[in-house]
């Protein structure tokens, strides 16, 4: 059937040349679709006289399987080409190194507590660690400092509330770490040698203050412990913790009511060109409290002021971390940790949007 042929050569062709997928199915619909060329001849068969039919019928009917089958062919080679050309642009190199992660980094105050805890440590201190709500008794009374005391004056300290009614002692955010070590005291005896360091908190907001800060207090207590073994201690601590081999420290007398006799203690520094130099210079900076501890704090630890004595000290960690580190402002710690953070070289925080958000 001359017709029938003619299209089958130029369909077949057609499909031949189909670039790609939907080159091909605009063939498809051409010859097959509803309003397509072969399903037009096949809508004529109706017009047909019953011989006429008789061949032409069937040989639509192979036209139409033909072309069918040429366009699943043609439509697999062309799918297999299609995905081959993805799969060759797509190649990943599973050699490359990956994207680097965001690094965070030890905060200073955490960095400098564990620097101060190993130095300590090589000293022969151990680490005690207690409550930070802690009862009046604990936090003033043991420490020699009655009820009348100034330090007890509502002003400074952060007192837990009670509602009415309620007659349990009342309880306080620790101001110091001296309770954790009277609690040492209490649960393992003497002699002792220990550390505290913690979070304490004052009602307290300025340059050099914030509402909560961190201490660390240190004690060693022993049958015959002298204010030399605190000089020598304390010399040891700051030629670790500054790395300067010539610490010089001066001690001047001074008061707490925990302490007797009591001393704060200065190193010797030069602020030249705004800078801190320790071990050089004509300025003494204040870094701590000392003194031997007081029999009636002895005592009230159930320890024996007659047989035992020792030194304490204490000293603010935030202090050390930005005498050491250089910051000058104690609320750049605890506002906001991204002054810290830029310090230490931490560039995610060039972030525009996040500095948008920084008041100070
Ligand atoms: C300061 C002064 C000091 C103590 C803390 C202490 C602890 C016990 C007994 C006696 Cl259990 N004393 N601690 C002693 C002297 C000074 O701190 O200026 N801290 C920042």
């Amino acid at each position: 059937m001359d017709e029938t042929d003619g299209v089958r050569e130029r369909y077949l062709a057609a499909i031949a040349a189909a670039a790609d997928e939907a080159a091909l199915e605009a063939v498809r619909v051409a010859a097959l679709g509803k309003k397509g060329e072969v399903s037009g001849l096949m809508r004529g068969l109706g017009a047909m006289s019953p011989e006429q039919r008789q061949t032409a019928g069937p040989a639509l009917n192979a036209l139409k399987d033909e072309l069918t089958e040429a366009l699943a062919q043609a439509k697999e080679r062309l799918g297999d080409a299609a995905l081959e050309a993805r799969v060759a642009a797509e190649w990943a190199d599973v050699t490359l190194p990956g994207r680097p992660a965001g690094q965070g980094t030890v905060h200073p105050v955490s960095q400098v507590t564990d620097e101060v805890v190993a130095i300590f440590a090589d000293l022969g201190f151990s680490v005690a660690e207690g409550p930070q709500v802690e009862s009046d008794w604990y936090n003033f009374d043991a420490l020699n400092m009655p009820p009348e005391h100034p330090a007890r004056q509502e002003h400074d300290t952060f007192y837990m509330a009670r509602s009415e009614g309620d007659n349990r002692p009342p309880h306080v955010l620790r101001t110091h770490t001296s309770p954790v070590q009277i609690r040492h005291m209490e649960a393992h005896g003497v002699p002792c040698r220990v550390i505290a360091p913690g979070r304490v908190y004052r009602a307290d907001y300025d340059q050099t203050h914030t509402p909560m800060f961190h201490q660390v207090e240190g004690l060693a207590i022993d049958r015959d412990i002298s204010m030399a073994n605190l000089k020598w201690v304390l010399e040891e601590f700051c030629r670790a913790f500054f790395e300067v081999d010539g610490v010089e420290l001066k001690f001047r007398a001074s008061h707490f009511p925990f302490t007797e006799p009591s001393a704060e203690v200065d190193i010797r520094c030069s602020w030249a060109g705004g800078q801190l130099r320790v071990g050089e210079g004509d300025d003494w900076l204040e870094i701590l409290g000392s003194g031997m501890v007081h029999p009636k704090v002895l005592a009230a630890a159930g320890v024996d002021p007659e047989a035992w004595q020792g030194f304490a000290f204490g000293m603010g960690i935030d202090r050390l971390a930005m005498l050491k580190y250089g910051i000058p402002d104690l609320r750049a710690f605890f506002d906001s940790d991204l002054r810290w953070l830029r310090h230490y070289g931490f560039a995610a925080l060039d972030i525009p949007t996040l500095q948008g958000g920084i008041s100070r």
